[in-house]
């Protein structure tokens, strides 16, 4: 049987610590629609949004975080501290009513970038169970 549809497997790519598109975001190589920044995370606008508010959250420093699957203790720091930029993001967007967080991991879990990140989706009335 086939471990996703055909619509899945073209949007995800296969696990790989290659450079990804969003180095190039963070390096300002190629334009973000950019809402949040500091030393440690950049959050910016999904070019491809599921939703009114759709918003990706990454570490600058990617530190073998190609996915949430790699992560080690060393990591927690920053996978707490994106979770809380998400919530601040959330709030600046004015998701007041509440909001979905995804993060996509591996082929199966439909990832194609990867970079570790958050995707913060809000706006309309979220489905259970997602896709
Ligand atoms: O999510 C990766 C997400 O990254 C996906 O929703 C599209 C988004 N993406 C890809 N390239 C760009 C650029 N250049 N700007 C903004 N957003 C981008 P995943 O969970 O890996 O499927």
């Amino acid at each position: 049987t086939m471990a996703f549809s055909e619509k899945e497997a073209a949007l995800a790519a296969a696990p790989s610590d290659a450079p990804t598109v969003f180095d190039k975001i963070i390096q300002k190589e190629i334009p973000a629609d950019v809402v949040f920044e500091d030393d440690k995370v950049l959050a910016f606008r999904d070019i491809s949004p599921k939703a009114p508010t759709h918003i990706v959250i990454i570490p600058k420093v990617r530190d073998g975080l190609t996915g949430l699957s790699q992560a080690e203790e060393r990591h927690c720091d920053i996978l707490g501290y994106l979770m809380y930029v998400a919530k601040l993001v959330a709030k600046q967007e004015g998701l007041s009513d509440g909001f979905r967080i995804v993060i996509n991991d591996g082929p199966s879990g439909c990832q194609s970038v990867y970079h570790l990140h958050i995707h913060l989706l809000g706006g309309r009335q979220m489905n259970w169970p997602p896709g």
